[in-house]
């Protein structure tokens, strides 16, 4: 049965960090409702729910992924891209240490979850504003010895990696073409989003199903007809803090 950190909305959601989109009311109650919704949602797909202390003072609190990165070994805990996220960290290394050993990115380096993905024993690190280098060798050296390769790719035009590409199914790839360079998936069948839904990669995969939001209707159509299951979420309030559904959780084994 896989876990699931999540930690719940701070008040003060609509001060978050944003980098590529422009600031819209954000409305915290309708968030809070929509995160219980995603709690329900990841019960339902199997996961037993964790729960990190509330940290309402820091904004971003609730985007939990970008704080660690777990793998069946052991833990990573990051050193946000953002100032104002590196506070966040504590209470998700206090959530995650009874699961994992664990090792932490240090100055110079800077990394974020949502730049990180893994699936088996291929990682990918994107080369964000948020992410860099020096956090690149930090990782490769942690994760190498259990036999993970890992490659660095460069993220333009969005926040992090996975707000351009997430996996989808045991060897599909959702991916928006303008944002990441295919290649780099060779050997994964590759669904793009829809030209007109460019924030539509990020999706969360769980036991064979995905969590995914209803607010792109024309991908979830392309994920369908490629026979994945979704289970649609109403993700809004978090998709104008520039969040996506994979960054409200950390999933592991
Ligand atoms: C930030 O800019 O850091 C937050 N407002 C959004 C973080 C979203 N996290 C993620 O995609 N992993």
């Amino acid at each position: 049965m896989p876990f699931a950190i999540i930690r719940p909305v701070s008040p003060k959601m609509a001060d978050c960090e944003l980098t590529h989109f422009k600031r819209q009311p954000i409305n915290t109650l309708l968030a809070e409702r929509q995160h219980t919704a995603y709690e329900k949602a990841l019960k339902n797909l199997g996961c037993k729910i964790v729960h990190a202390a509330a940290a309402p003072e820091l904004p971003d609190s609730v985007f939990v992924e970008d704080c660690c990165v777990v793998l069946d070994e052991l833990a990573i805990i990051t050193n946000p891209g953002a100032e104002s996220r590196q506070p966040e960290i504590e209470g998700i290394k206090s959530a995650i240490q009874p699961h994992r050993p664990w090792k932490q990115i240090l100055e110079p380096g800077i990394l974020d979850g949502g730049d990180v993905l893994v699936i088996g024993k291929q990682i990918w690190v994107g080369l964000s504003s948020r992410s860099n280098e020096a956090a690149v060798s930090q990782m490769k050296s942690f994760v190498l010895p259990y036999g993970y390769s890992l490659k660095d790719v460069q993220v333009d035009g969005c926040l992090h990696l996975k707000s351009a590409v997430t996996q989808v199914g045991e060897q599909q790839i959702l991916l928006n073409p303008d944002w990441i360079d295919r290649n780099f998936f060779a050997g994964f069948e590759i669904i793009e989003t829809h030209p007109e839904e460019p924030g539509a990669a990020n999706a969360l995969f769980i036991n064979e199903r995905l969590i995914y939001p209803v607010d792109f209707p024309r991908t979830a159509l392309r994920l369908t007809q490629a026979g994945v299951e979704l289970f649609l979420v109403d993700n809004s309030e978090f998709i104008k803090a520039e969040g996506g559904v994979t960054c409200c959780s950390i999933i592991f084994n």
